[in-house]
């Protein structure tokens, strides 16, 4: 009767220690959906039964769209999957831009449901420099870029939204509608709940490397950012770290916030790459 009892636990404990929280992917610029198929089946491979929601928005061009667009659109569908897995929440996995657009989702979301959210290369911080910008934009150069993105019409474009010229900081703060607000660099009727909701994560993961070659400086996927002479201040003496601006500190402190630094990866390697994912996503998957 007790050993029957026993192995019935035993069996309880073991279907409830293989019951994977869903995932909830976000996809970077330029690409959609398709872009993350790589991630998608490698989880499911190694967590077998792992539901994954891959966001099929914004796909291709439309990734350009105004970043708070992007935002509350997708926290409509963050919302259908939250009232799916109410008890259990979900883990949350965001790349390149959909790592700083998730992030904004989870701060516009009061009472979100994500309990690990993953950062894969992604410029919390903004980003300044050629190579990115080519990308998009092969005829702007860094320097005079801020030209076009600190208008009224350069923000209509989430590059601009997230342009941050060090030379221009200024202008940066005028007429940035997004991330100096979301970085609660400026304070706003919103900063705490932007505050209170980061905080409500278990664990927040930010991920990135020196050979990534998009996200310039490397270091903004840490919220590392360049100052005004050009150096790159690290997080621990940046202000929205040790103002604790967005929680990051407290994240710290309590053991939540996981910087992980890998060298020999570019940019298009962080989702396609086994060892990445099974050395530094998958763990945080539970
Ligand atoms: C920029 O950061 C570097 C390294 O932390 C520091 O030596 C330099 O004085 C800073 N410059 C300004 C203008 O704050
Ligand atoms: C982007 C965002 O979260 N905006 C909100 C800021 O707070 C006001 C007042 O609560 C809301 O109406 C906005 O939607």
């Amino acid at each position: 009767m007790f050993a029957r009892l026993s192995v019935a636990v035993l069996i309880l404990k073991i279907s409830l220690a293989t019951a994977y929280r869903p995932v909830f992917i976000y996809h970077g610029i330029l690409t959609g959906a398709d872009s993350m198929t790589h991630l998608v089946n490698r989880i499911q491979e190694v967590h077998p039964g792992t539901v994954v929601y891959n966001f099929q928005r914004f796909g291709g061009w439309s990734s350009l769209e105004n970043a708070w667009h992007q935002v509350l659109e997708a926290q409509t569908n963050l919302k259908t999957v939250c009232d799916l897995h109410p008890e259990e929440g979900i883990n949350m996995i965001g790349y390149s831009q959909g790592g700083l657009l998730g992030r904004a989702v989870l701060q516009t979301y009061p009472d979100h449901c994500v309990k690990a959210f993953i950062s894969l290369s992604s410029p919390q911080a903004g980003q300044f420099g050629d190579d990115f910008l080519h990308l998009i934009f092969p005829s702007l150069v860094a320097k005079t870029a801020y030209q076009l993105f600190y208008t009224y019409v350069g923000q209509h474009t989430s590059v601009g939204n997230y342009w941050n010229d060090p030379h221009h900081q200024d202008l940066f703060e005028e007429f940035s509608i997004f991330l100096p607000y979301v970085n609660n660099r400026i304070l706003s009727v919103n900063s705490t709940q932007f505050r209170d909701t980061l905080m409500r994560l278990e664990h927040l993961v930010l991920i990135g490397g020196p050979d990534d070659g998009v996200i310039t400086p490397w270091e903004s996927s840490h919220f590392s950012f360049y100052n005004t002479s050009y150096d790159v201040v690290p997080l621990h003496e940046s202000e929205i770290y040790t103002e604790d601006l967005i929680g990051l500190k407290t994240l710290e402190e309590s053991g939540r916030l996981h910087i992980i630094v890998r060298e020999n990866v570019h940019h298009y390697q962080w989702h396609r790459s086994n060892d990445i994912i099974d050395s530094i996503i998958l763990p945080y998957l539970d």
